[in-house]
């Protein structure tokens, strides 16, 4: 990285970035990496005025409150939900996110997990790598057309989920906090209700305090035994020990996960099982969404340290 100028704004990166948005960056601000050893071993913390970090990473109070000059916390994601919004408040620190950008993405990860569960795309493929096709056939598998698919969290991504799942010819239910007054789709009271009408329960609900667990042991239970569950949310949002008590005796048929807690280290007890398809928290991970989650993390900043209006605010500085 460059040396430190005393012109340029001082940006902490808490998470990192593909070089195509790090290098027009380091043309406008200094960019330091947030050391190992957290913000107590930075030389000087009282002129960084703005971070950038991931969906995963967040922002936590000791964070925060390590950097005294703060006003910005820019979220390379649409995720907020390990910023503590508290902390930020209390100082007067605004956040941005991504939101938008990533939606159609992460919506075709859901179908992509939907079809390559029911389907068993990734147990297909290792049949025919292994040469067991020359003298056996591969078990039949499950439909996605035609099947009842329950969407926990009708929000910008819920929505995107549920046309694309029409185009499958299927029928949609939904359950959300708020009502959705407009929407076509039949709503249910409870996650639970929803998936013991579902045949395919699909979590894409915000993560958050508000959200923990909230695909419960007796939602799990209520999906049944052919039941499939998908997450592209947050791992938090299941609760993951009854999934895995569940899917190691056959209370569901199976799980296409994208999102797990603790991730990367995940329960290894997913390893070992067959009946699911894991995903690295892939959802946003294209090059054309990166690209354009990049661009509004950096038009907040820029937006910020020229004292416009911030593009994608979800908290707003006090005036
Ligand atoms: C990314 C995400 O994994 O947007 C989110 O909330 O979970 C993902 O897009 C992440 O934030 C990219 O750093």
């Amino acid at each position: 990285m460059p040396a430190a100028s005393p012109s340029r704004p001082k940006v902490l990166m808490v998470s990192s970035m593909p070089e195509w948005d790090l290098a027009p960056m380091r043309e406008l601000y200094d960019l330091i990496e947030l050391p190992a050893g957290g913000p107590e071993e930075l030389t000087s913390t009282a002129d960084i005025m703005a971070l950038v970090t991931s969906g995963g990473r967040g922002a936590d109070a000791a964070l925060i409150e390590a950097l005294p000059a703060l006003e910005l916390i820019a979220v390379y994601g649409v995720g907020y939900d390990k910023v503590d919004l508290e902390a930020a408040s209390r100082r007067s620190v605004a956040v941005t996110n991504t939101p938008d950008v990533l939606t159609a993405d992460v919506a075709d990860m859901a179908l992509a997990l939907t079809l390559a569960l029911a389907r068993r795309i990734v147990d297909g493929d290792a049949f025919v790598r292994s040469g067991a096709w020359s003298h056996k056939t591969m078990p039949l598998t499950g439909s996605v057309s035609g099947r009842k698919i329950g969407i926990v969290g009708l929000g910008r991504i819920g929505e995107a989920i549920a046309h694309r799942f029409a185009g499958f010819d299927t029928e949609i239910g939904y359950w959300n906090r708020s009502p959705k007054p407009l929407s076509s789709w039949q709503a249910f009271p409870t996650p639970s209700a929803l998936a013991a009408w579902a045949d395919i329960l699909v979590v894409a609900v915000a993560g958050g305090g508000d959200t923990i667990g909230i695909v419960d042991a007796e939602t799990i239970a209520a999906l049944g035994r052919d039941g499939l569950l998908i997450n592209i949310s947050r791992g938090t949002t299941i609760d993951e020990a009854a999934l895995l008590i569940s899917l190691e005796n056959g209370g569901i048929a199976g799980a296409g996960l994208d999102v797990f807690h603790g991730e990367p280290a995940i329960d290894p007890r997913f390893l070992s099982l067959g009946n699911v398809v894991l995903s690295p928290h892939q959802g946003s991970a294209t090059m054309v969404t990166r690209r354009a989650m990049g661009a509004v993390v950096r038009a907040n900043l820029a937006a910020y340290f020229t004292g416009e209006a911030l593009p994608s605010a979800v908290v707003r500085r006090h005036s």
